[in-house]
């Protein structure tokens, strides 16, 4: 049976988990057959700090941040039908999705933006079962940075766990001014492109500040985080709250794993699954532990009388293992940035001039070129294997971002990687920091290579891939 789920569906969901203490944005269960959603990008006024806050004045799905839930089968052809309501040209781009280029939705590569008052059908089969998630693609620093992102969540052929026992947590930070409205003036500030990118002073987790969610006593649950900051990495200790990794990007780990080491850092547009297993009634705090630890949830554990069974077990996804002996091999450069080597850096194919690096605010480069080139960074033949060796020669860490393609991580700082993940974003230290990642560009078409610091990404760390 096919379903339409049309706006009004989804508000009407909204006020009705309203009372149950806001466990999820939205819950829309997948269909077995094809499905189609509808998602309007609106402008919409909120309190972000609270009730009594000051409005602040947001762009959002449906007239909300995050974006309605959108939850797909794997393999199932799903549609989404949008349209943007905003003042400005926009697209959406399914992240970590592996479909076909055209639905990619970054504007001026996969596709031109959808206009003031346009529509675009977005129709793709999602291979791969995770937590996955959506956010604008044109002028991303600031059109996610107002509040233009949602969870996509691909649902195992089976499901694994029960809807109480999945629980999605998308985490934000958000500037706020001192009158504790969303801080506008401060968009594209230099300041931000050319340091650590737009850090925020106000974390929300499905857009609630310190939210509580209700999960069942003895049962095996499932936590999906979802890091949608602009810039901020995370900094979690899921020992801390009895968390194994069960999957890393929306791939899962053959078996669950238990992080010898902390902080767990999750960059932005990362994300990371924990299984967790609570019999005590006792809340648990969830904290963030890049400054004083801060309690971003609390889970309540309560009782549902139907607690128990076998430790569950995530399918694996069908990913194709890159041929390491015959890869083609390329090397990515990065540089610049405050307090780095901006020398001599090709904006527009031409070399910048110091004064340009301030009117055209390209301060960062990949193999000497800021932004967008010509020719794509590297092209290759569906199929090809190919090793990426990334060098960080900036002052700061980024969080590179493959589309169209999920990798594995051969090696960090010259010393091969243990957990042998599938993953869609990596973290790379920096001053000198190196990771060689490995994959099969076997997905043709046009992809985007780039940090997922939004405000990176726009000064200059983008480059592109083809595959023929
Ligand atoms: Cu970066």
């Amino acid at each position: 049976m096919s379903s339409t789920l049309t706006r009004r569906r989804f508000h009407q969901t909204l006020l009705g988990a309203a009372s149950l203490a806001l466990t999820r944005p939205t819950l829309l269960l997948a269909q077995d057959g094809p499905q189609h959603y509808e998602l309007v990008a609106q402008p919409y006024a909120h309190k972000l700090a609270g009730p009594s806050s000051e409005v602040s004045e947001l762009w959002g799905y449906d007239g909300q941040t995050p974006g309605p839930t959108i939850r797909a089968k794997r393999g199932k052809e799903i549609t989404v039908t949008f349209r943007n309501e905003l003042s400005e040209p926009t697209s959406i781009h399914w992240h970590g999705i592996r479909l076909q280029n055209a639905m990619d939705g970054v504007s001026g590569l996969t596709q031109d933006p959808v206009p003031p008052g346009g529509t675009f059908n977005y129709t793709f089969q999602p291979p791969d079962a995770g937590t996955y998630w959506y956010h604008a693609h044109h002028e991303s620093w600031k059109q996610v940075a107002m509040g233009l992102y949602g969870a996509l969540i691909v649902e195992e052929p089976e499901p694994v766990f029960a809807p109480e026992a999945d629980i999605v947590l998308m985490l934000d930070d958000w500037r706020l001014d001192r009158q504790g409205r969303f801080d506008a003036a401060s968009l594209g500030q230099m300041m931000d492109w050319s340091h650590g990118g737009r850090l925020g002073n106000h974390l929300t987790v499905n857009g609630q500040a310190q939210p509580r969610y209700q999960i069942p006593r003895g049962s095996w649950v499932r936590l999906r985080l979802i890091n949608a900051c602009n810039s901020r990495i995370l900094e979690m200790d899921p020992n801390r709250f009895g968390g194994r990794v069960i999957a890393f990007d929306g791939q899962a780990l053959s078996e669950p794993l238990k992080l010898d080491y902390t902080p767990h850092l999750l960059g932005p547009a990362q994300r990371v699954d924990l299984l967790v297993k609570y019999d005590d009634a006792k809340p648990i705090e969830m904290q963030e532990l890049s400054g004083q630890p801060y309690t971003f949830a609390t889970l309540d554990v309560v009782d549902s009388g139907q607690a128990g069974g076998s430790e569950p077990q995530l399918p694996a996804n069908n990913l194709p293992e890159p041929d390491l002996e015959n890869a083609g091999h390329f090397e990515l450069l990065m540089e610049g940035g405050a307090m780095g080597q901006m020398g001599q850096l090709v904006y527009n194919g031409r070399v910048q001039s110091r004064m340009d690096f301030m009117t055209n605010k390209q301060v960062w480069g990949f193999n000497g070129v800021a932004n967008m080139t010509e020719d794509p960074f590297l092209s290759v033949a569906r199929g090809q294997s190919v090793i990426i060796n990334v060098i960080n020669r900036t002052n700061f860490m980024h969080a590179m971002h493959t589309h169209g393609h999920h990798f594995k991580i051969l090696e960090r700082n010259g010393i091969s990687d243990s957990e042998q993940a599938w993953r869609d974003t990596f973290l790379i230290g920096a001053a000198g920091g190196t990771t060689r990642i490995a994959f099969v560009a076997d997905n043709p078409g046009k992809w985007l290579f780039h940090c997922h610091m939004l405000e990176h990404a726009a000064a200059g760390m983008t480059t592109w891939f083809e595959v023929a």
